[in-house]
């Protein structure tokens, strides 16, 4: 299959973050989208194509014009007021603040309103960075959208974090979900998106939850002790008319291959009754025992499985890279999901 990947991806570098009260090395660095361009050539897995520039149009079809403006100028705002380093939000409404539903006019206040937790900061360079990787999503469902059975979009900064009009969890632009549109606008009635990323896709099920029309199934630690925390309860089966089309899996710290495999089965069977015209896979591989931030226990056998199964849907298919921090692991995890659709 091709992948589709551009160096643009550099663009966005986080220095730092805070984990269990230290500053430390973000742990989503521009390292972990190498390892796995490192890995796919040694496999051979077919061409890896640079993604073309596309318009904002395709990206406001899931976020806001507005978020997308602050995005783009919150950097030279940041600057312009005298501040030094990167861009970070550091404080959110509690449940005790009344909810609002316009952005206030002051910068800290609106990078408060724009995003859920500090993560990831915003760069300089973040804004163009994180348009690439949204190319790279765009250019794979092109692809598919062509005729071609399945592709990889090597996106980063991931995405499935974000919403439509917030960043968060290392994730500026929904890369998944503006893949999942492109498809339903260019001819595919049914699209499901299947996230196996290690966290809850909260970005997804926010932009999707009152349609019929895309259905997400999720699988990912419990949000009651995992990031993000908020979201992701098994509960949360959509709205309105979406009823019934969001699909959350939380499973518990610890959970190894026999219990995940039990719930990616019943999602997959649930997939397959929505019967989708085409399937966007949100590709973490953070649920490797490994990874230094997640809690499940799968090795990198078990990807092959998982990419084998996937290819049973025997739909148009776009993997699209999500999380996944043990690097060193990283390119053969990822790539092992393609191989193992392939076979
Ligand atoms: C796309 C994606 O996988 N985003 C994940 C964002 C997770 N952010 C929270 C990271 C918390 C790290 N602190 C835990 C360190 C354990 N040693
Ligand atoms: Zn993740």
């Amino acid at each position: 299959m091709k992948t589709f990947y551009t160096a643009d991806h550099h663009l966005h570098h986080s220095g730092m973050e805070v984990s269990f009260g230290s500053i430390v090395e973000t742990f989503e660095k521009p390292e972990r989208a190498e390892i796995v361009l490192s890995r796919i050539k040694e496999v051979g897995l077919g061409p890896v194509l640079d993604p073309q520039r596309y318009e904002r149009e395709p990206i406001e079809r899931v976020h806001t014009a507005d978020y997308l403006d602050f995005l783009e100028n919150v950097f030279a705002e940041w600057r312009a007021a005298g501040r030094d380093g990167e861009v970070w939000p550091y404080s959110w409404r509690h449940r005790s603040m009344p909810p609002i539903d316009s952005p206030p006019s002051g910068l800290d206040a609106r990078l408060s309103y724009y995003s859920f937790d500090m993560a990831g900061s915003i760069t300089e360079t973040t804004w163009q960075a994180a348009r690439r990787a949204a190319d790279t999503a765009l250019a794979g469902a092109d692809a598919v959208l062509a005729g071609d059975r399945a592709a990889f979009s090597l996106c980063r900064p991931p995405g499935h974090h974000a919403g439509r009009d917030f960043f968060g969890g290392y994730c500026y632009l929904n890369n998944a979900a503006i893949a999942a549109q492109r498809l339903r606008d260019r001819g595919h009635d049914r699209v499901a998106i299947f996230d196996i990323d290690y966290h809850h896709g909260n970005g997804t099920q926010e932009i999707f939850y009152d349609r019929a029309d895309v259905l997400l199934a999720s699988l990912h630690g419990d949000p009651d002790f995992e990031f993000p925390f908020h979201l992701g309860y098994a509960r949360e089966r959509g709205a309105g008319p979406g009823e019934g089309y969001n699909l959350n899996y939380p499973l518990p710290a610890g959970t190894g291959w026999a219990e995940w495999r039990d719930a990616f089965e019943d999602a997959h069977a649930r997939i397959r009754d929505f019967q989708p015209s085409a399937l966007v896979v949100s590709l973490g591989v953070d649920t490797f025992k490994d990874d230094p931030i997640s809690q499940f226990m799968l090795e990198g056998g078990h990807f092959l499985l998982i990419g084998a199964r996937i290819a049973a849907f025997d739909v148009p298919t776009l993997f699209v890279m999500e999380g996944g921090y043990a690097v060193e692991a990283l390119g053969v995890n990822a790539v092992n999901v393609l191989q193992g659709f392939e076979r």
